[in-house]
């Protein structure tokens, strides 16, 4: 192979000899959407169908400038300047094929950290009429027993003591907001794209109950302006590994410092609810439906909570990747009795949807070798995300009589996983969860009270008060902590 060519605009052109490259004018793309929280998922997906369209001569107003909101996010600013915005986008397929494309949608990027002022101009440009986000279930700053805005964040005292000086995206949102209200521009629409059940009626609502307490008038303005469509969101992305940027240059000859890979299959439905137009993301596959419910509940229910099933169970294992997972004839089995016996039940008919179709496609999903999706990925912020993806499953199950079972070992496997930091051989485990902490302090004291991690009501509700489950919980953590076989309790349930 020829020297890499490190991945630049200058260098399209020769890029384009190896690998797909953006057919389009970059810098005449207008910056219509404003995206706050450029991961590789949102890389993968909303700049992806972007990118497709532009390839299709299309949407030349609608470019990306992303927004980081966090200091770790200064090291894709790095790189994306070195770059021009460029990535590329390794399709990994099954069979072992890897397809790679530069992509281009993304034209623009700002740090909120260090200097807000450019990203509220930005939000508040006339051009930008999306802001869209993928900033992780946790970051939609709610108290999870309440389901209401958490004041206590001392970010959000900051910025409602000092609206010029906003961290979080309700600082951000709600000064652009008023900038565009005071100079008489139309809002944007706000676009959520994470995995949470009715993600615009959340965003809308957290927005609301902020701008409420800093500027009343503008809380009106923003109810009944900026219109926050609910969307189910879904490609597998994997963290991108050293081996992926090898992988790139050694075999396709480009130098990318982050690209990004994923699995082939993609998936956006969406409400056709914008305030200020919206790309023609359905030239490009996006399904636009009048309520987006049912697919997030089942996307949640079954993808995201079939990922966390083995994610846990994985890691006590000591399968590294989920596909490994899906090796595993035991965790195959068990993943099918959790979807089949206790996800599918509480979800009901799906108008359009087979669902013993969906969750073939999903077991395929899983088992791509080529994906190796790690079980850390999986489990990492797991105190955001199993209570929307599973206890929300067991509620509605213990609401109807339905089985618990599958559950509630995942539920006490969390609780070692917690407590000990290591899988069954002894082997440590890297927790990363903005609760580790109060994680650790209650699933530690299991010893002496069986039910200690269960009393976490923020992220439990009040499961302490049901026998049913507690009955079983306490059987599954006695077995984990006598001897953390967790593979041989599996087999005992399927
Ligand atoms: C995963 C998701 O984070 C997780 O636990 O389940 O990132 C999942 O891969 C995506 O939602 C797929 O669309």
């Amino acid at each position: 192979m020829k020297r890499p060519i490190q991945l630049q605009q200058q260098n399209l052109e020769e890029v384009g000899s190896r690998m797909p490259v953006p057919n389009y004018n970059r810098e005449a793309n207008k910056t219509g959407i404003v995206h706050i929280g450029v991961g590789g998922f949102h890389r993968a997906h909303q700049a992806y169908y972007l990118h497709q369209l532009r390839q299709l001569g299309e949407a030349s107003d609608w470019g990306i400038c992303g927004i980081g909101l966090r200091e770790a996010d200064a090291k894709l600013h790095d790189i994306f300047n070195k770059q021009d915005h460029l990535y590329t986008l390794m399709v990994k397929h099954p069979d072992g094929k890897i397809e790679p494309e530069v992509i281009g949608s993304i034209v623009n990027f700002k740090m909120g950290v260090t200097d807000s002022e450019p990203v509220i101009a930005c939000m508040a440009n006339a051009d930008t009429r999306i802001v869209s986000l993928t900033i992780t279930e946790g970051g939609y700053n709610f108290n999870p027993t309440t389901g209401e805005f958490n004041f206590d964040n001392p970010d959000i005292q900051h910025e409602l003591r000092y609206p010029n000086e906003p961290i979080t995206v309700y600082g951000f949102l709600t000064a652009a907001l008023k900038r565009r209200r005071d100079n008489g521009l139309p809002a944007f629409t706000i676009l959520s794209c994470d995995n949470i059940e009715h993600n615009g009626d959340m965003a809308r609502k957290m927005l609301l109950a902020f701008a409420e307490v800093q500027d009343k008038g503008l809380a009106e303005w923003i109810a009944q302006e900026v219109c926050f469509p609910n969307s189910m969101v879904d490609r597998i992305t994997p963290v991108t590994t050293k081996a992926d940027i090898e992988t790139l240059a050694q075999n396709y000859g480009v130098q990318d410092a982050w690209p990004v890979t994923c699995e082939p299959f993609i998936q956006w439905v969406v409400e056709d609810k914008f305030s200020n137009g919206r790309p023609a993301f359905e030239k490009v596959g996006v399904q636009f439906v009048p309520d987006v419910g049912p697919y997030e509940k089942m996307k949640l229910r079954l993808l995201n909570a079939g990922h966390s099933v083995l994610g846990l169970l994985g890691a006590l294992h000591g399968h590294p990747t989920i596909n490994a997972c899906l090796e595993d004839q035991t965790f195959k089995t068990y993943l099918r009795a959790y979807l089949d016996q206790e996800a599918t039940p509480i979800l009901g008919n799906i108008e359009g949807i087979d669902l013993e179709d969906y969750k073939y496609s999903l077991l395929e999903r899983f088992a791509n070798p080529n994906i190796k999706d790690s079980v850390s990925r999986i489990c990492s912020e797991s105190s955001a995300k199993l209570p929307k993806f599973l206890i929300a499953t067991i509620h509605d199950n213990l609401a109807t009589g339905g089985s618990i079972k599958f559950a509630t070992l995942i539920i006490a496997a969390w609780c070692y996983y917690s407590d000990k930091g290591k899988d069954r051989q002894g082997h440590p485990i890297e927790i990363i969860d903005a609760m580790s902490t109060e994680l650790h302090q209650a699933a530690k004291q299991t010893t002496t009270d069986p039910l200690a991690f269960i009393r976490q009501e923020s992220l439990f509700g009040n499961l302490i008060k049901n026998e049913r489950f507690t009955k079983l919980y306490t059987e599954a953590v006695h077995k984990i902590y006598k001897d953390t076989n967790i593979k041989k309790y599996m087999k005992d349930m399927i």
